[in-house]
This record gives C-alpha cells, structure tokens and sequence, in this order.
C-alpha cells in the first residue's frame, strides 16, 4: 500500500482524553479515531490488525470443529423476555423499538439468539454435539467507558456455543476450547494467565478467564509463585485454617469506645490487633439481612460471599436497614445477641479468634475477650474472604502473589441454564427429550488488539508482534525527489510485493525525520530505508523489536526477509 493513497492520521500530540498508553498509541499511530465515548472507528491499520487477530481466531476454531454463522445485531425483546433477562439487566443493555413499537435489544451476547436458532433445527442425539461461533459486534451500555477498546460500548467479541446430549460431552468440547484458547493468545504473542473464574449472573458451573498479564488491567489475579495455581482473585479459594491459641478464655467485658468506628480506630484505642477482632457486617442477599463475620484485617468476598449463600445477589445492607435492625451503627455492630432470626455466616478464621473484640450493637461501645461458639453462635463457616499476598496457595503449594490482567477470554459450562427457559431439546438415544447441555465462549477481539498494545510498545510507538502487524515492513524512501532512491523504492516496493510481502511504501513528500517518527509510531516489524546509497543498491534495515539497524544489498534484501518472517 501507498502510504500517500492510505488513510493513516498520525498525532504527534498525545490525546488529553487517552489515559493509558495503549489508547494513546492506537490514536497517535491512527489505527483508532473515537466517534462517541465508547464507540471507535477503526482506520486501515487497525482494521488490518483486526483481520490479523480473527485469522488466527478462524484457525483455531476450525481445528476444534466450530462453524461459523453470523446472527443478528437486532433481537427481538420476547427472546430475552424468555429467560428473563429482559427484565433482570437494566440500562447496560440497549433497547430499541422498531416503527410499530416493537421492543428489540441490541446484542450484547447472543445465548438466546443462538438456542433459539438450534432448538428449531437440532432435534435428535444424533445431531450433537455442535458447536457454532461467530465474529460480531456487540453492544453494551456501560457506566463508564474508558481506556479506548479496553471497555468500549460497541465492541467485537468472538462468541462460540456449544449443544450436547451429556455433560461428558460438554466436557470434552470445554477442554478442547480451553486448548484453543491457549493456542489463539500464544499465537498472539500475548503474556497470559489462564484463570479459574466466576460464572458471574450467567450461572453454569466450571469457567475461566484468559487474562493478559498488565498493571493497567481492571481484573486482579491471585497465582502460585511455584504451581500453575491461578484464579481471578473473586474465585482465589483460601482454606488456611488457624491454630486456635490455647490462650485462656476470659469473662466478656463491655468498653466505653466513644466514636470508634473503623477496626483501625479500635486497634490502637484498645491497643490489640486486627486479626482478634471480629469484624461483622450485615448483607443483603436475595433481599434477605445476613450477618457476615470475617477478621478484622480480612476483607468480605462478595463474590464468595453470594456463591455460598447460592444468593443472585448481596450488597451491603444501607444504615438505615442496620439501625432499624440493631439500633446502632455500621460501626458499632457485633456477632453478640443478634437477632436470632438473622442468620450468622462466618469466615473460617473466625473460628480460631480467642477473646476477640467486636462491636456491642450498641454506639460508642465494643466488647471485648468474646468468643466465637461460647458467646455467639455461627450458623455456617465458609470461605468469605479476599486472599492475601503471601497466603498459603490452595494447592499448599506456594504462597499467593497478585498481578493485574485485561480479561481478553472467558469460557463457560452453561449446563441447561438457557436450554430450559429456550426449551431447547432434543430425543436422546432412549426417545426421551432432554435439554441440550451447552457452553459458551468468548474472546474479546477488539479488545486483544489493546492488550497487544499494551504489552508490545516503546516510548517511541506500537511494535506489532510479526503476525499481527498490519503490514510486515515499512519501505520509506528519504527523498522521493532523488532519482536514485526513487526508482529503487520503486524496483523493491514491486519486487517485495512479489514475494507476497505487505509492505507500506511511504512515498510521501515528508522530510526524513517525519517518515522516521510515524515509523517508529506504527511499530511495523521491518523498516528498510533508502537513502544515499541507493545509487549503489544498499539499504538500511531495521528490527523494531530490538530497535537493532544494518545494511543489506539489494540483491540479498528477499531471502534475508523470508529467513525473518521465517517462509511465511
Ligand atoms: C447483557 C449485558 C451485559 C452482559 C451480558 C448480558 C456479560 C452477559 C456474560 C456473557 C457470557 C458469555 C457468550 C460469549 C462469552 C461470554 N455482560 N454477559 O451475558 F445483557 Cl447488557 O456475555 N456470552
């Protein structure tokens, strides 16, 4: 491609918009252009990029025979209406009416469009398993767009679903997507950790999440510094118990704690740790008041918190509901004489607190050398809290360490949790009609060409990994007005091109410093620069990776790239 005849708006500047590098570098380089907060174009290079990522994404999911279809955008509301998910999400789904006031919602996943489709079709054992996929936008309302593709409100998504006659069989087709997702991220070059995850409002029982390890990532993950051990630190399990001090058990004494609210205002008031007092909060769950307990230098999972109560939903109960409950405040709660209609659910480690403090549900009083079982009973020990750096891994191998990711995969056995309010079945080989066993699965395509900008980047601009490059080389001519470098950008641009290389030839009248500058901003992996001795048929080649330079006569310049892109 011409550079002259392309469309590629570089910014010298740096977006005031644009918080991370990524977005920056994908608007400076002009491979993005933002139409609304949330809503991007993509220009040649990125466009170039996307068809690079999905090619990749084709293969892998070919190999694991998943088809390809293309559903629409447009889903009539009765369909969402069906699993009642019309009604459970709220505004982070478009809706939209046709001319006869007809509610549509605009895609923001496609399980009912898909189930609705094979359901009408796929009727017999015979015909499963079947797994379909397809490479759409979709769309999603969400509160705060930011960090460019990283969370945009129209986005491309690779979206597969699978249908079964067994569970077995689901399994099987979950491992083998589980392996072509790490084919598809390895083969992008990304630096990635596969993750046990949550199912989140989608329900199903096994998940995980493909996480492109970066700080600026929104997902933390907790892994083993010596096992594979890895999960999204709402599902990272913590089964350390604690050795029970056979401390002497003393008699529960009421403490005058005028305004202490916060555990750190009762550590130091009281002069005692954290880890013996017992923090207690009251949840809602399912609409339901719970009380919570964990340690006080522990922190309440909500995730955890809403998988043990197998509740849709918790959120902390609002002040007014806990002073109507307890008459006193979030700050003065404790686990002693609760209600006893309220259920009490505790984190493991309390159980090992002796002569803790607690709140004494009455303000500006706390209570202390209380004790779990003689002074306040537990409905339920649980799992309830966030791991810490340096826990014990669950696998007892290792201890925890953290990192930020970008979620650019996620995988789920679905189980009937769609194929039963679709009605989605089939006769099995005994005549009896069973609902499909399904899975679903997602790749987050516009957002890995971010990801990839964020892992592969310098102060000077991107530096595509050779297959998703938009082009593989960058063929610039420093004075287009010299016969000599002219017709010799001109004999490789055609030779190079032969060679079924893609090459971005900047023809443009610009000065070097310029072509130089946009160069090093796109991040194409090989730039061969014709310069002065062009007349005697030497360029000089540089590596964008390593930033390396050298020079090759011309008559070498087709084997050495072959050797290079290795005989693509
Ligand atoms: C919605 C809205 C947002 C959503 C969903 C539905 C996330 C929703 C989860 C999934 C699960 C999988 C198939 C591909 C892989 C991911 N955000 N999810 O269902 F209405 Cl507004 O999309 N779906």
């Amino acid at each position: 491609m011409k550079q002259s005849l392309s469309f590629i708006p570089t910014m010298r500047e740096v977006p005031s918009d644009a918080e991370i590098l990524s977005h920056q570098l994908l608007l400076r380089a002009g491979f993005i252009r933002q139409n609304a907060s949330g809503i991007y174009s993509y220009l040649p290079l990125g466009k170039k990029v996307l068809s690079k990522i999905e090619l990749i994404i084709r293969e892998e999911m070919e190999a694991i025979d998943a088809v390809e279809v293309f559903m629409p955008a447009l889903q009539q509301a009765e369909l969402w209406q069906k699993t009642g998910r019309w009604y459970s999400y709220g505004p982070e789904l478009f809706r939209v009416k046709d001319r006869h006031q007809r509610d549509f919602a605009l895609g923001a996943t496609h399980e009912e469009v898909i189930t609705s489709l094979v359901r009408d079709e796929v009727k017999s054992y015979k015909k499963l398993p079947l797994t379909l996929y397809q490479i759409q936008t979709k769309f999603r309302d969400e509160l705060r767009p930011r960090f460019g593709l990283l969370r945009g409100r129209e986005f491309i998504m690779k979206d597969a679903y699978s249908f079964h006659a067994t569970e077995e069989s689901l399994d099987e087709k979950y491992q083998d997507m589980k392996q072509a997702y790490t084919n598809i991220f390895t083969r992008l070059g990304l630096n990635f950790r596969t993750v046990i995850a949550d199912g989140g409002t989608i329900g199903g029982t096994d998940t995980h999440e493909f996480m492109a390890l970066s700080e600026i990532g929104e997902d933390t993950i907790a892994y083993s510094d010596t096992s594979p051990y890895a999960a999204n630190i709402e599902m990272a399990e913590m089964n350390t118990t604690f050795e029970k001090s056979d401390e002497v058990l003393l008699e529960v004494e009421k403490i005058s704690t005028p305004n202490m609210q916060t555990i750190d205002d009762i550590v130091s008031f009281l002069d005692t740790e954290a880890t013996k007092c017992i923090k207690t909060l009251i949840f809602k769950a399912d609409e339901k008041l719970v009380a919570v307990l964990c340690r006080g230098d522990h922190e309440i999972n909500d995730i955890k918190l809403k998988n043990a109560l197998g509740a849709d939903t918790v959120e902390l109960a609002y002040e007014g509901d806990v002073i109507e409950l307890l008459s006193c405040g979030v700050g003065s709660i404790g686990p002693v004489k609760l209600p006893l209609d309220l259920k009490v659910i505790a984190d493991h480690a309390i159980a090992s607190v002796v002569n803790g403090v607690c709140g004494a549900n009455e303000d500006d009083f706390h209570l202390i050398n209380v004790n779990p079982e003689r002074d306040f009973a537990v409905d339920r020990y649980a799992d309830l809290r966030f791991v810490q750096e340096g826990d014990t891994t669950p696998d007892g191998e290792g201890t925890i360490k953290f990192a930020q990711g970008i979620e650019v995969g996620h995988i789920f056995k679905l189980g009937t949790t769609y194929s039963e309010p679709m009605e989605g079945t089939f006769l099995d080989n005994n005549g009896r009609n069973q609902h499909y066993q399904m899975g679903c699965y997602g790749i987050g395509v516009s957002r890995i060409m971010a990801a990839v900008a964020e892992q592969y980047n310098d102060e000077n601009g991107l530096k595509w990994p050779k297959n998703l490059a938009p082009f593989n080389i960058h063929l610039i001519a420093l004075n287009m007005k010299d016969e000599a470098q002219k017709d010799l950008a001109d004999e490789l641009y055609k030779l190079l091109k032969s060679y079924r290389f893609e090459v971005l030839y900047d023809d443009r009248p610009e000065r070097a410093g310029v072509k130089f500058a946009d160069s090093d901003l796109i991040g194409l992996p090989i730039r061969i620069t014709i310069g002065k001795k062009a007349s005697v048929g030497i360029v000089e080649v540089k590596y964008r990776s390593s930033g390396e330079s050298t020079e090759w006569p011309k008559e070498e310049i087709t084997e050495k790239l072959q050797a290079f892109f290795g005989a693509e």
